[in-house]
């Protein structure tokens, strides 16, 4: 047995976690190390991340985690966001800083590529959603503002294991996002590449989560607790990492992750790429279990948390929880917005943008000014509910399944406000998935790996195991 610890590395939009696991009596014990605040900065008109304060983070957090783990640390997994990347140079180093997938910069070049390759074919080929945050679109981008075609890429997550000292990969789940992957074969789909006219010589290589893509090198090595320690591509996508942390059967259960955003699905053996799937909105994305996560992008925290920002700057600091406190004595509410309008996807002036949906469907405005936080507080919330009703109610002719309840996974799990009005909105009973599923599904993932070869068909069960042995939500949320 062993006895080593394990570190999840998990990249989020608000912020970036590290993670560290130990044995404790032969048992998985879990426990937050380190959190790196995140979002996306502006820089003359365009958004990026602020890759060298994630690095420096990770760090920091991998140095916490070798002080906390004297018998030393067997494996680094990391996983996070999907589908934004960076380009290196030829001696390994990211030629600038990562764009964030909300710039604006892909309005303009999907609908290039969709002279190329137009949308329904690409989601009949790939089985993933056209959105323009996709990495495919990105790239086009790169393509109309300069001449980036065959400069390497490799998406954010890999990228860190990449810094630590692995080599240059895409892992599947996380690959099947850039909407370059064949849905059938799993690999890229080099004819979508080539009709995008995009470089088949820059993509990295897929492998399966799982995979070990090298050994921890650098200064972090001459810490005794990384003597020797690999490092782990888990399902380095972050959705599919917290649904690779439920430990029960999922047919009849319906899962949202609730984050930044809520992609509400569930898991399917055989992807659906009928164009009625196609115009709900849903993509078919890789999953640890050999399956698709097959879910829709529906907005999410990202609107509340745009909104506290604004605020912010204005003076009007607020706390989350009593946010939501007071946010449940709302009554009534001046209207529900349509959660999906492009302009809520966007950085900046949230509560006018929400007004304006509010105009937009009719409803009374809402004054913003200090003390009025809780209504938009609850309008976002019940908006949401209402998105997750309609989702649902496709997903179930869709899959032709018939849904008995719905887990809630993330941030979002911890909202009973948004839990109630889910259920309600829904008419269906809500249940805590992992507060912390990414990070859950990345130790699972890491666990597995000593017990069964990734890619193979037995991988899979030793996740769940794993994930079951983590899990903690059913104590948690009671
Ligand atoms: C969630 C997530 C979604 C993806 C979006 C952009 O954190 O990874 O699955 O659609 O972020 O990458």
């Amino acid at each position: 047995f062993d006895k080593r610890a394990h570190v999840a590395i998990d990249l989020g939009a608000e912020s970036c976690r590290v993670s560290l696991l130990q044995w404790r009596n032969e048992e998985p014990e879990v426990t937050m190390l380190h959190r790196v605040p995140n979002g996306p900065v502006e820089d003359i008109g365009h958004l990026y991340w602020p890759l060298n304060r994630i690095l420096s983070g990770v760090e920091e957090g991998l140095r916490k985690a070798a002080d906390a783990a004297p018998e030393g640390i067997a494996s680094i997994g990391v996983d996070g966001w999907a589908v934004d990347y960076v380009r290196l140079s030829e001696d390994g180093k990211p030629v600038s800083a990562p764009f964030c997938y909300r710039d604006e910069r892909t309005v303009s070049a999907k609908t290039e590529a969709e002279t190329r390759v137009n949308a329904g074919e690409m989601f009949r080929r790939t089985g993933a959603q056209p959105l323009r945050i996709n990495t495919a679109y990105q790239l086009i981008a790169d393509l109309l503002a300069g001449n980036e075609r065959e400069t390497p890429w490799v998406l954010l997550p890999e990228y860190v294991l990449h810094w630590l000292g692995g080599r240059r990969v895409a892992e599947y789940t996380n690959a099947t996002h850039t909407g370059l992957v064949n849905v059938e074969s799993g690999d890229w789909c080099e004819r979508t590449i080539e009709l995008l006219g995009l470089s088949l010589a820059a993509v990295p290589e897929i492998v399966p989560s799982g995979s070990v893509v090298g050994k921890l090198s650098g200064a972090l090595t001459s810490l005794p607790a990384f003597a020797s320690t690999e490092l782990i591509a888990p399902a380095c996508h972050d959705t599919a990492s917290a649904i690779a942390s439920i430990d029960e059967p999922i047919e009849h259960t319906a899962y949202i992750v609730s984050g930044t955003w809520s992609l509400v699905g569930t898991v399917i053996e055989k992807p659906v790429c009928s164009t009625e799937a196609q115009q709900a909105g849903f993509t078919n994305q890789g999953a640890v279990s050999g399956g698709y996560c097959f879910h829709r992008n529906v907005n999410g925290m990202w609107m509340l948390k745009q909104c506290m920002e604004h605020w912010a700057a204005e003076g009007r600091v607020l706390d989350i929880a009593e946010l939501i406190a007071q946010a449940g004595n709302v009554d009534p509410i001046p209207g529900l917005i349509d959660v999906d309008l492009p302009e809520l996807l966007l950085a900046g002036n949230m509560s006018a943008r929400i007004n304006e949906a509010l105009r937009l469907a009719g409803s009374n405005t809402i004054d913003d000014s200090a003390g009025h936080e809780p209504i938009f507080a609850r309008v976002i919330f019940a908006s949401l509910a209402h998105g997750y009703a309609n989702t649902l109610r496709n997903l179930e002719s869709l899959t032709g399944r018939t849904f008995e309840q719905i887990m809630i996974l993330g941030g979002g799990s911890r909202n009973a406000l948004l839990r109630k009005l889910t259920e309600k909105s829904t008419g269906l009973p809500v249940i805590c998935g992992e507060v912390e599923g990414s990070t859950i599904g990345n130790f699972a993932v890491q666990l597995a790996t000593r017990e069964a070869q990734p890619g193979t068909p037995g991988f899979a069960g030793s996740v769940r195991r794993w994930a079951h042995r983590l899990g903690s939500h059913k104590e948690a949320c009671a």
